[in-house]
């Protein structure tokens, strides 16, 4: 997926905003909400201070920032003494330089069919629906550097390499970053130790009785939402390194192509701890997990390792079906995980595939759970440190956002920072991954009693 601001990017525009910590939550992109003007005046307008970032083909990215909210009007100029242009990146090189108002009387125009507007105008994003060829909109963007905007000696070409094609357009919130007290009460944060909670994941086993000998967590969600990364930050925990055993990244088509059943352990010589946690493939719009074969993985009829085929949907066609599946082989809890980054942007299409998804779960009775990752991309305060994160204001509001938007109380809604470019382990890390293992844990345990009363209902009927 193009676009996607780099953290190290938000910085820089927190510096070049200087008004202390900022939080950016993506309103708009072309990629997720379509290249449309009416779009982005319907999600975008009346949203106070933005940022629009524009990606360009020949890899340069660059924008405007302004603190007026943008509106439906036949075309006004805004005044507003703080706006500016900047660029970040110049053919993939990063290369930041902020271009202040010089006439702030006209630092933005609003016009009901144009894209983001700035000066008079000096960047005009588009107007009307750019067409979309491969995931490459052809604007009718129109320059005129240096009216309203201070082009410190940049000319166009330099800015823009005179490219109107682009791959992403995007219009995030710019807000104060805020810490407020604790609004999930965990205990304190400088009292979880880290240990015990290794201990008690060490020592989890499904209930007695139950005839379970591990529990099976499917992870699912969207391609690049970090579901191997899950993986991948609960093994680093244990083994004391940050480790990459599930292969990670970032590309249009999901990454991960196999059906995996990941054990955690602390190291080669010791026991797996008893739950698994099943990473997929993740889901497209147009393709990747569907209902039917949802349904053949929570039974239990997909092999382990089995190699996800878009053209060649689950069946009992496949290698390695299992006909039979045992208790010991279906899904005990279902975690779904999304990109905390872009959670508020998810098209149409993508949400209403994880409801259907999410309804599947549910008729099966078993329980879900919705780990929000990347939150070190929300909120300004957790990127520095994740200890912050149950008094961050915008991962607060993000959290009741995913909850409202599918339907899970937010109690079973869990932010989440996971390893990725950290070379060592730290604790806070560490920690906010072990509680969000324990609440999907508890999660399945309540699946788990569910079939405990079954079975003690059909021994009470025998007796
Ligand atoms: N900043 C940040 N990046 C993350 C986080 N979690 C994952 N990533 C990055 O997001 C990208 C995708 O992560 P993956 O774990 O491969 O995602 P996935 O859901 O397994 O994706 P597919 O297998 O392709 O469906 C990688 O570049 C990760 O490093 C996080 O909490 N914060
Ligand atoms: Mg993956």
């Amino acid at each position: 997926m193009s676009g996607d601001l780099l953290v190290v990017e938000k910085k820089q525009l927190e510096r070049f905003i200087q008004a202390g910590p900022k939080d950016f939550t993506l309103l708009y992109s072309f990629t997720r909400n379509g290249a449309d003007s009416a779009i982005f005046h319907q999600v975008c307008d009346n949203n106070g201070p933005t940022v629009t970032v524009i990606y360009n083909t020949s890899g340069t990215v660059y924008g405007g920032y302004t603190e007026i909210s943008w509106r439906s009007d036949s075309g006004t100029y805004y005044r507003d003494e703080h706006a500016f242009l900047f660029r970040l990146q110049q053919n993939e090189t990063y290369a930041p330089m902020k271009f202040p108002v010089k006439k702030p009387d006209s630092a933005i125009y609003n016009y009901n069919s144009y894209g983001p507007t700035f000066g008079g105008h000096d960047l005009h994003t588009f107007s009307g629906k750019p067409s979309d060829q491969n995931g490459q909109y052809t604007t009718n963007a129109t320059y005129s550097f240096g009216h309203s905007y201070d082009m410190c000696g940049i000319s166009t070409e330099q800015l823009t390499n005179n490219v109107k094609t682009i791959t992403e357009l995007e219009v995030y919130s710019v807000t104060d970053s805020i810490l407020v007290p604790v609004w999930r009460e965990i205990g304190d944060w400088e009292l979880q130790d880290l240990e015990e909670l290794k201990n008690e994941m060490d020592s989890w086993s499904p209930p007695q009785g139950v005839g379970l000998k591990s529990a099976n967590i499917l992870v699912l969600g969207p391609v690049g939402a970090g579901k191997s990364s899950f993986f991948n930050t609960i093994a680093s925990v244990f083994r004391g390194h940050v480790t990459g055993q599930a292969v990670c990244g970032s590309a249009e088509q999901s990454i991960t192509s196999k059906y995996h059943k990941y054990r955690v352990r602390g190291s080669a010589l010791t026991k797996p701890m008893k739950f698994k946690l099943c990473d997929t493939r993740g889901i497209e719009e147009n393709q990747g997990i569907d209902g039917t074969e949802l349904n053949y993985l929570l039974e239990g009829n997909v092999p382990n390792g089995y190699q996800f085929n878009p053209s060649t949907p689950i069946s009992p066609e496949i290698s390695g079906f299992i006909s039979k599946p045992t208790l010991n082989d279906k899904i005990h809890c279902v975690c779904f995980i999304i990109d905390g980054s872009t959670a508020t942007v998810m098209s149409e299409k993508m949400l209403e595939k994880i409801k259907a998804l999410q309804t599947k779960v549910r008729q099966k009775g078993l329980s879900q759970v919705v780990l929000v990752t990347k939150i070190d991309k929300v909120c300004s305060h957790v990127e520095e440190d994740v200890s912050t994160v149950f008094q961050s204001v915008a991962i607060q509001e993000l959290v009741d956002k995913v909850s409202g938007i599918l339907g899970v109380p937010r109690s079973h809604v869990l932010p989440v920072k996971n390893y990725e470019k950290e070379l060592n382990v730290t604790n806070d890390v560490s920690i906010l991954a072990l509680l969000s293992l324990r609440q999907i844990l508890r999660a399945t345990e309540d699946f788990m009693f569910n079939l405990l009363d079954v079975l003690d209902d059909e021994n009470d009927s025998l007796e």
